[in-house]
């Protein structure tokens, strides 16, 4: 069976499993859980899901119906090396606001307390894609 897109508007622009741990919420520092991670970018959000979609293609959302474990919105989003933040290879730092779909569009104060990511792969490259995917759409975010 073709496997369910979410309606959403927008395209999934990059979709793919990553080790992942929340570190901040709300600007509260948590404790280190290091998972594997279904993790989609597509319009101007970055969503966390437990689980990749049944049939696992490279274009999807999670799997349908499901909660994403996480959501933040990319725009106003900062994004650094993790190298300092952990003792892994191949570490992202992403530091957003939570999605909130009705929140008006417009710039972020990058300040803001907000969620914070680590992303890791063990493939260079695949973590070198996500990161180029990450701040390009970020930088359209920053010029809208
Ligand atoms: O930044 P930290 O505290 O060195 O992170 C490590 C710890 O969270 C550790 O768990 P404990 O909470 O039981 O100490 C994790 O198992 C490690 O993976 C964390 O470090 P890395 O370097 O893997 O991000």
């Amino acid at each position: 069976p073709l496997p369910q897109v979410l309606d959403d508007p927008h395209e999934v622009e990059r979709s793919g499993m990553l080790n992942m741990t929340k570190i901040a919420q709300g600007g509260r520092k948590l404790r280190k859980n290091w998972g594997p991670s279904w993790v989609v970018l597509a319009g101007n959000s970055l969503v966390f899901y437990r689980e990749p979609p049944p049939t696992a293609p490279c274009t999807v959302w999670g799997p349908a119906g499901s909660r994403p474990e996480s959501s933040v919105d990319l725009r106003g989003a900062a994004l650094a090396h993790g190298r300092q933040l952990s003792s892994r290879r191949n570490v992202l730092h992403v530091s957003a606001l939570p999605l909130i779909p009705e929140a008006p569009p417009g710039p972020r104060i990058r300040t803001v307390p907000g969620h914070e990511f680590l992303l890791q792969s063990d493939q260079e490259a695949e973590l070198r894609a996500w990161h180029c995917a990450l701040r390009a759409v970020i930088e359209r975010l920053d010029r809208e």
